[in-house]
């Protein structure tokens, strides 16, 4: 089984466009910042075994132990009509049906920006954006063992191995990422969000689950078709929120 993503490696498994470039370090800060200010033409890939300082979304922190999962960086230069907010449940939906081709199971998107297997946090998606560039990052936990996963997150971290007990070539995933990434985002440029909707919807994680917003306790009723979470709230009243920190009752 192939464990190195090095550009020999890849290019077999790469079917689109994205991946054209292709740069890939051992070692590095965030594959972001080979991306962010880069210049570099959409679908440039950046791809490394090990980040020192892997980010989440507010500052926080993606961490993965060297070469066990796949940490990507996407460039892209999305048409000015689109809302940018919904690039992270497109790359989302991306990243659930690779998780589903190569395991077989369903996975779920947590808005915003999560991807679960078997109610653990398998994926996460970091948008950036820099003058009209937006760099999607991915990070997919696939060979960690248990030990190898962080522990006390809020929401409990899997990856493909633990939850399935198999381990994945990460260059055919990865291959398969950027190519349902490409038709993903294209269905989006050209349709927006509800030409991706009936996929994103038949995975809503949260759906009809009892949630805290940014502190508030509330229902999660669905990721709308403008990307937003409508929630009820206890007083009965329906709103959407842009943006949040979402966590679920088990
Ligand atoms: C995310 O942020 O989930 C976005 C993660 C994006 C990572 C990719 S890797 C390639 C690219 N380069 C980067 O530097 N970043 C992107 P957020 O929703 O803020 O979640 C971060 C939180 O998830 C942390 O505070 C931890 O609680 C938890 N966490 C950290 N590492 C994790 C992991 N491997 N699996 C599951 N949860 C994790």
């Amino acid at each position: 089984m192939s464990d190195t993503l090095t550009g020999v490696a890849v290019a077999p498994h790469l079917r689109g466009r994205f991946g054209t470039p292709y740069v890939y370090q051992p070692e590095i800060e965030s594959t972001q910042l080979l991306l962010l200010g880069s210049g570099l033409p959409e679908g440039a890939v950046a791809v490394t075994d090990h980040q020192t300082g892997g980010r989440g979304r507010l500052g926080r922190r993606w961490e993965a132990p060297a070469g066990s999962s796949l940490l990507v960086s996407v460039l892209l230069h999305p048409p000015a009509e689109r809302r940018l907010p919904e690039l992270s449940l497109v790359a989302a939906l991306a990243a659930a049906e690779a998780i589903e081709g190569a395991t077989g199971l369903s996975a779920q998107i947590k808005w915003p920006n999560d991807v679960m297997l078997n109610r653990r946090k398998v994926a996460g998606i970091l948008s950036e954006l820099s003058d009209s560039t937006v760099v999607v990052g991915i990070g997919m936990n696939v060979n960690q063992t248990r030990e190898g996963l962080p522990a006390d997150t809020p929401t409990e971290a899997g990856s493909l191995r633990t939850l399935t007990g198999v381990s994945y070539d990460r260059a055919v995933l990865l291959g398969a990422l950027l190519d349902g990434l490409e038709q993903c985002y294209e269905g989006w440029r050209q349709g927006g969000l509800s030409d991706l909707y009936g996929e994103i919807g038949a995975r809503d994680f949260l759906r009809g689950r009892r949630i805290t917003v940014d502190g508030q306790a509330a229902t999660a009723t669905q990721i709308l078709r403008d990307g937003r979470l409508e929630i009820a709230t206890n007083a009965h009243e329906t709103r959407a929120i842009e943006s949040g920190e979402v966590l679920f009752a088990r």
